[in-house]
């Protein structure tokens, strides 16, 4: 591989907020500042972690973690269900922020956000004074903190931010670049989760210098589509602009039952609900769908979808319905209980030519590497 024709030239922050949803309830109610505290559902109706405060950590508490498992973890726990309404609240405060610096914001959530500031409205020149500049003011007008990192494109600012986490900054110019990703865990780079890394590490693969030690051959075997990305990747290349704005690919609503559903019927009411609900979001932004797709997850965890397009616009619950109904035909819903029913459109067209700019986005999309596809 080449490791010329890297761009350096640009200069990208990655801002994250810490712990946000648990930080802004912390901020909100002084009662629990300093104690382990969670954001969530409740352990008896299956609920789980979006969240947890750094005390909470200490627990070893996390996103995603049952809330049931969390209490038996961390006893004294003070679990609060969201409010959405202020976290988006605070996000619009930091997005003005940034704004003041920059055009160029890709947000990625609430909270967190990527800003090409190369050419920046204050014509400042360092890249670390805005991210010093940016997060001391965050912290001043919403109470909370936020991590940076910064560098010379989106992967490694976003690495970056991560380091001295949380309340801390972290920069990586150019000239350390490769040193950095050379002893960078695998599984720290972009698209490569919990799955992929111990597969990955079992390969030998288990830093950045080992991926660069790779040939384009062997690359290929194991990324597929994505091998020269990886590659790039390894040398420090990413070349993936700072997107201003999401556009919506897909819509979708999900929902996991107190008790497992054996029931066709009841299955279906269930996807009514949510079909209902998708319904809504596109009317309210005037868009419409090809494709429609059912999740399931079966009670073991086991979790399917199956998929329908069709020539027509999506637009009406009995035309969903009935997709449904085949769709769900198709998986064993019929013989085992469900845990788990989602519903989502997607190939969204946008009638009135305006776009579906969303606040908020899914869980970034993970690459499909070909060996483990
Ligand atoms: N979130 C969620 N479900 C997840 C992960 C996150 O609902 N599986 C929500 C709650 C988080 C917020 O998104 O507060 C931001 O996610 P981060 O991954 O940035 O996590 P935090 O900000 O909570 O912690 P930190 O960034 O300090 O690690
Ligand atoms: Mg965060």
């Amino acid at each position: 591989m080449v490791s010329t024709n890297v761009n350096t030239q640009r200069k990208i922050i990655h801002i994250d907020m810490d712990a946000f949803y648990a930080a802004v309830e912390q901020r909100d109610n002084p009662a629990y500042q300093g104690k382990p505290l969670a954001v969530g559902g409740s352990p008896d109706k299956r609920g789980v972690l979006a969240t947890a405060s750094y005390e909470a950590r200490a627990f070893g508490l996390h996103s995603a973690m049952s809330s049931f498992r969390a209490v038996q973890r961390c006893p004294h726990l003070i679990l609060v269900p969201p409010r959405f309404e202020v976290y988006r609240q605070v996000s619009q405060q930091i997005r003005s922020i940034f704004q003041e610096y920059t055009d160029l914001i890709e947000p990625v959530s609430l909270d967190e956000a990527y800003l090409d500031i190369t050419e920046n409205k204050r014509g400042m020149t360092s890249g670390t004074r805005i991210a010093e500049e940016v997060r001391r003011r965050i912290q001043e007008e919403t109470g909370l903190t936020a991590s940076a990192g910064v560098s010379y494109n989106k992967f490694l600012a976003k690495v970056a931010s991560d380091i001295n986490k949380p309340n801390g900054l972290f920069v990586i110019p150019p000239e350390r670049a490769n040193v950095f990703i050379d002893q960078l865990p695998i599984g720290k780079f972009y698209g490569i989760g919990q799955k992929t890394t111990p597969r990955l590490q079992a390969l030998g693969i288990s830093q950045g210098s080992d991926l660069k030690a790779l040939s384009p051959e062997r690359m290929k075997e194991l990324f597929g589509k994505s091998a020269a990305f990886y590659a790039g990747l390894a040398y420090g290349q990413d070349d993936r602009p700072v997107e201003p704005t999401w556009i919506r690919k897909s819509v979708g609503a999900e929902t996991t039952f107190e008790q497992d559903l054996a029931d066709r019927s009841k299955m279906l009411t269930a996807l009514q609900g949510l079909s209902e609900e998708v319904l809504n979001w596109m009317n309210r932004h005037r868009t419409f769908g090809y494709t429609l797709t059912l999740k399931v997850k079966y009670s073991n965890f086991q979790q399917i979808t199956r998929s329908k397009t069709q020539e027509t616009p999506i637009k009406t619950i009995i035309n969903m319905m009935q997709l449904l109904s085949m769709l769900l035909t198709l998986t064993q819903a019929d013989n085992r209980s469900v845990r788990l029913l989602g519903v989502s459109v997607s190939r969204l067209a946008h009638p009135t030519g305006a776009l579906a700019v969303i606040d908020r986005l899914p869980a970034e999309e993970s690459r499909q590497l070909k060996l483990f596809g």
